[in-house]
């Protein structure tokens, strides 16, 4: 009987060295953990979108494309006084405002929903000085 007992003991004491070890020690993992993940930029909601200069009495790129809703930033980049004023195209027109009231650094943000060809003109410099945004 006392063999047995003994026996018992024994089995529960490694039973317990056992899971004594088996705890497991995941402090050591990696440290520092640096490798975020860095998400694209320009991925959320109005980030980016499409930019349009004004130079050398031009709109530069003059033709682009872009996605419904996306924002198309006129940026005029000469001491040049320009404007955007649609020509034609789907909905309402859109300008910048006054002829030629876009100065150096000025910026006009525009935004269209529809789908469609859309023409404009800098009503300073037209029919030179025009441009197209085709949405899709
Ligand atoms: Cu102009």
């Amino acid at each position: 009987m006392t063999k047995l007992f003994a026996l018992i003991l024994a089995c529960l004491a490694l039973g317990l060295v056992a899971a004594g070890c088996g705890d497991d020690d995941g402090g050591d993992s990696g440290g520092g953990s640096a490798s975020t993940t860095e998400e694209p930029a320009g991925g959320g909601a109005g980030g980016g979108g499409a930019q349009v200069g004004m130079q050398n009495i031009q709109f530069d790129p003059g033709d682009i494309t872009v996605k419904p809703g996306e924002t198309i930033t006129f940026t005029n980049d000469e001491a040049v006084p320009h404007d955007v004023h649609k020509t034609s195209g789907p909905g309402d027109d859109f300008s910048s405002g006054d002829t030629g009231g876009m100065q150096q650094g000025d910026t006009f943000k525009l935004t269209l929903d529809e789908p469609g060809k859309y023409d404009y003109v800098c009503n300073v410099h037209a029919p030179g000085m025009a441009g197209s945004i085709t949405v899709k």
